[in-house]
């Protein structure tokens, strides 16, 4: 997002607090006239729906399949404002053959009638004037809106190649159509008679704007339907696939909301309370301009389980996730600190001579979702996902105060097993300092890499590569095969330690990770500093077997939980060798999968039956296949792995490293699916 796009928003967001004329709006004379009233407003509609046509990347960031996707939550996000203003129980989104998509709502509609300001219809007002959204309608509007999504339902119509919105309200069914980005085929027209309410939109995307693909993921979809349906308890929200042979669907309803999100997340760990504990609050604020009075709402669920993890805090403004975390976040943390420490020195839990608990200490184990509705959030922060605005502070802070210590109050058996399990993270923290210290020095002492990294020569990080290869023998081929000036290999033996389930000062006790830790050069955890790795790419090379799977989560786990800002910033990725070679007339020919493989025999004009090989593991390939098939940058193919949904990862990760062994089982089954997910 650039700046100057938030200057517009606020601009027209005060200007066009819409008033409706009641008028008919299917009778062309009256529509004439409420027009004239407002002349030019047809060329200034269009203008603003080419300059996002012209420019697309200024509304919706990307026009690859993340901002395919943002479609959708930008239709989705109105059908929520309707919700949260109490009028709809019930989304439908549907994706059907050709991926077009529907959003069907059983909300108050939009309004029909003629808009003042723009002599338009409503519906046609909301879905042509940038911005419009739901942010009109005076006294019976209301005003949260998706913030960072915020740009409206306008700016899907003009990326879509046809849009088609039907509306069922006061006895009516209204229908529209707009074609080529946004282009009105005629007025609103009522077309018969309903008893129904709500608001149908149907959409294709542009194809000749979404020019890397049009094809929806269903898992995307279903992910953030599900965060949605979370964050918003008690709306259901369904989801129906219409493109293959037999529909596929989920439904997602929680009416016990954001706690229902804390123990979905927290499904395959243990919890030290069984129940969330749920704070909530609200605040009316006046606002700079010493008059207008907007109400901010806060709620937070809270729940401590047998992790060591401090980063389980998922914080959210207006249903969009504040990754970057601000004045919500800082909030909770005061609130922890200050309840927790005073808690635990009145019940003679810390003894006098003993030192407050950290702010970590507190979060360790803590899985904790922040869920604020703000009328006018303001975000800062390298990628604009940090909450700014500074009364939301003390908001949460009070929130969570005095929910906190109520409950600590009202339960004081379990408050101990808390209160116990913080006094373990701050011992074991201490224990950690010293430990990793004691490395350091002995780091600092030796200053060499570990002996068995075959690095690169190249020392400009931006250019250099690690391969992190399974077993000696592929490490072996890695390195005669690798081009030695911008590629490093670092072999592993058998499988790194897992980290979900061991404590900080086992970890630096594990050669295989300190290796790690010392060729990346960039720290772990708290003192881990992006700017600092020695190389820009970090490539995971493991067989294609399940050993190779597990073995790669391993790692993933590793980074995960350690360089964390090595995800967030994309500099991970996972190698990908063929699966299959096919020896044919003197020349070697890969395939990466079963279709590709298909393809080639047919492509060949090979008879059934004719002999291929397929790949057990990463040694079977010498250095000279292993350069040209997986690590010659002009041909490879890899996976870049980067964490879209902080919570879903989250869980992914417990359920896949806890003690639980069936989620494991699912996830070594299910493998492509997993990888799928994390990269977008
Ligand atoms: C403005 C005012 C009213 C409803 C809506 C917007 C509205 C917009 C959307 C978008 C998707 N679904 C929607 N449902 C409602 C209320 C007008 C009234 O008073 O009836």
């Amino acid at each position: 997002m650039v700046d100057d796009t938030k200057e517009t928003v606020s601009e027209i967001r005060e200007e066009d607090r819409f008033t409706y004329v009641k008028e008919d709006v299917t009778n062309e004379k009256a529509l004439e006239k409420a027009k004239e009233d407002y002349s030019g407003s047809d060329i200034q509609v269009l203008e603003g729906l080419e300059a996002v046509r012209k420019r697309p990347g200024m509304y919706i960031a990307t026009t690859a399949a993340a901002g395919l996707h943002h479609l959708v939550w930008e239709i989705v996000d109105n059908s929520i404002d309707e919700a949260l203003a109490g009028y709809c129980k019930h989304i439908e989104v549907t994706i059907d053959k050709g991926d077009i998509i529907t959003v069907k709502d059983d909300g108050r509609g939009v309004p029909v009638d003629v808009v003042a300001k723009s002599g338009l219809s409503g519906v046609e007002t909301v879905y042509t004037i940038l911005h419009a959204g739901g942010k009109f309608g005076g006294d019976g509007g209301y005003k949260v809106s998706g913030g960072l999504h915020g740009v409206g339902a306008s700016v899907v119509n003009a990326l879509s190649e046809w849009m088609e919105v039907t509306v069922c309200r006061d006895g009516g069914k209204y229908f529209l159509r707009f074609e080529n980005g946004g282009h009105p085929v005629g007025h609103l027209q009522r077309i018969g008679d309903s008893s129904e309410r709500g608001t149908m939109v149907t959409f294709k995307p542009d194809a000749t704007i979404f020019t890397e693909t049009t094809v929806y993921n269903y898992d995307i979809i279903k992910s953030h339907l599900r965060q949605m349906a979370f964050l918003n308890g008690g709306i259901r929200i369904t989801l129906t696939d219409l493109r293959g042979e037999a529909p596929v669907t989920d439904s997602f309803e929680y009416d016990g909301g954001i706690r229902e999100y804390v123990s979905y997340i927290d499904s395959n760990k243990i919890p030290v309370n069984a129940e969330p504990i749920y704070c909530q609050g609200a605040e009316e604020v006046t606002l700079a301009d010493g008059e207008t009075k907007e109400r901010i709402y806060a709620e937070v669920a809270l729940q401590w389980t047998d992790s060591y993890d401090s980063n389980g805090v998922y914080s959210f403004c207006n249903n969009i996730s504040t990754r970057e975390g601000g004045t919500h976040v800082e909030g909770l943390n005061l609130a922890l600190n200050r309840i927790l420490n005073d808690y635990a020195r009145k019940f003679k839990l810390l003894k006098e001579d003993e030192k407050n608990f950290s702010s970590e200490d507190c979060r360790e184990g803590l899985t904790c979702v922040i869920s604020v509705k703000h009328p006018n959030p303001q975000y800062e922060g390298q990628t604009k996902t940090k909450l700014g605005n500074s009364e939301v502070r003390k908001i949460v802070s009070t929130v969570v105060g005095d929910g906190l210590s109520q409950w600590l109050l009202e339960n004081p058996s379990i408050a101990k097993g808390v209160i116990e399990k913080i006094q373990l993270a701050s011992k074991a923290r201490d224990a950690a300092r010293v430990a990793r210290e004691k490395i350091r020095k002995s780091a600092l002492e030796i200053t060499t890499l570990p002996g068995k990294l075959a690095d690169c020569s190249s020392k400009d990080p931006e250019v250099c590569e690690l391969y992190i290869v399974e077993g000696n023998s592929a490490g072996g081929s890695a390195k005669n095969g690798r081009d030695r000036e911008t590629q490093a290999i670092l072999p592993l033996r058998g499988k790194i330690l897992n980290v979900e389930k061991a404590r900080e000062d086992r970890i630096w006790a594990n050669a295989e990770i300190g290796n790690m830790i010392t060729a990346i050069g960039a720290g772990i955890r708290d003192n881990f500093d992006v700017s600092k790795i020695r190389y820009n790419k970090i490539v995971i090379m493991t067989d294609a077997d399940v050993d190779g799977d597990h073995i790669r989560i391993l790692l993933l786990t590793f980074f995960y939980r350690f360089m964390r800002p090595l995800l967030d910033e994309g500099h991970v990725f996972i190698a990908q060798p063929p699966l299959y070679k096919i020896d044919y007339k003197g020349s070697a020919y890969y395939a990466y999968n079963d279709a590709q493989l298909e393809v080639l025999k047919k492509q060949l004009g090979l008879k059934a039956g004719y002999p291929f090989q397929r790949y057990k593991g990463l040694g079977e390939m010498d250095a000279q296949q292993l350069w040209e098939t997986t690590m010659d940058p002009k041909a490879r193919k890899m996976i870049r792995i980067t964490v879209d949904d902080a919570a879903e990862a989250e869980k992914a990760f417990a359920d896949l490293m806890g003690d639980e062994v069936a989620p494991r089982r699912e996830y070594i089954v299910a493998n492509a699916k997993f990888v799928q997910n994390l990269d977008i």
